[in-house]
């Protein structure tokens, strides 16, 4: 990994063990035997340290180059696919043997794909984001837990839905349930146009909801602007910053809020009811000193490239 996808890897990898440690609660890590939680710290760890860079994309298993069988243990696994609901007890080296001394010890890994606003709920389609879990266990007591996202690849998750009410405002779109279809965004730059907003879907009455990250390249006020036909709205981090929602032509909303440098989540939800549909969402901050389309370099996380 280069230095950039070092940092944000880090940074992220930083934020979901504070998830983690919320998840296990202070008071029962308090009851745990301090040497025990620790040794299992590090076996989690150490796993978790294999799994993340594997890659986002399912790939076919690594073969020996001679015979074409698959390698032994998990020098064969090569996509973070490959490790959901891996476990082994004794702990394993990459290659299948036994970790020595470690026997009533055992770690296990789940890998889901979850939902960036909520990184708690799991879903049953690519939303671009996978969660890795990697647990240590001493017999039947978890000693260890920890977490961490990798996201697909440069750009932003679209899911899409065909609505089959009638639309008066993104109230009214039911945006937990499975998308109709769903796709990776470069930029959200669509001008007013008749045509669907994803091949093969209607030219009315549907919603489009973005996830994913921005690189804020700054500390400062950055302004957020949606331009969109029908309503729309953006949040950063959680936080509403833009609400252009309602029945209307292309119309701007702007918002602004103050961020740090580096990555952070954005999640763009916009519904078309009838006539013409659109959406332009753009940014103004230091160094941008005049509002631009946000550009796609800066939706790019650089943490999975494939290949690496
Ligand atoms: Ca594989
Ligand atoms: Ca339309
Ligand atoms: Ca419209």
């Amino acid at each position: 990994m280069s230095l950039v996808e070092s940092a944000v890897a880090t940074v992220i990898v930083g934020v979901m063990l504070v998830a983690a440690l919320n998840t296990v609660g202070a008071a029962r890590l308090g009851q745990l035997n301090t040497s025990n939680h620790r040794c299992g710290h590090l076996l989690a760890q150490q796993l978790l340290t294999e799994i993340l860079p594997q890659s986002y994309q399912v790939l076919p298993d690594n073969v020996d180059a001679t015979t074409g069988n698959p390698l032994p243990g998990r020098n064969g696994l090569n996509d973070l696919a490959d490790y959901d609901g891996w476990i082994a007890s004794p702990p394993q080296w990459p290659d299948g043997t036994d970790v020595a001394g470690w026997n009533n010890w055992t770690r296990r890994v789940e890998v889901d794909w979850v939902d960036l606003t909520n990184l708690s709920q799991t879903r049953n389609y690519d939303t671009g984001v996978r969660r890795i879990t990697v647990e240590a266990w001493r017999g039947q007591v978890p000693m260890a837990k920890l977490v961490a996202l990798k996201t697909s690849t440069a750009g932003l998750t679209a899911a899409y839905y065909a609505l089959s009410n009638d639309p008066l405002s993104l109230s009214d779109v039911d945006f937990a349930a499975t998308p109709s279809n769903t796709g990776i965004a470069s930029q959200i730059n669509q001008p007013g146009t008749s045509s669907p907003a994803w091949p093969g879907g209607p030219n009315d009455y549907f919603a489009v909801r973005y996830n994913g990250l921005v690189i804020i390249p700054q500390d400062g006020a950055w302004t957020f602007t949606t331009e969109s036909d029908d309503g729309s709205k953006l949040w950063i981090d959680g936080q509403l910053v833009v609400d252009n929602d309602g029945l209307h032509s292309m119309r701007v909303q702007s918002g602004t809020v103050n961020l740090t440098a580096g990555p952070r989540r954005i999640e763009v939800r916009v519904f078309e009811r009838t006539g013409s549909y659109g959406l332009i969402v753009s940014w103004q901050g230091p160094g941008i000193n005049s509002r631009q389309t946000i550009p796609a370099s800066a939706f790019d996380s650089g943490i999975d490239r494939g290949g690496f």
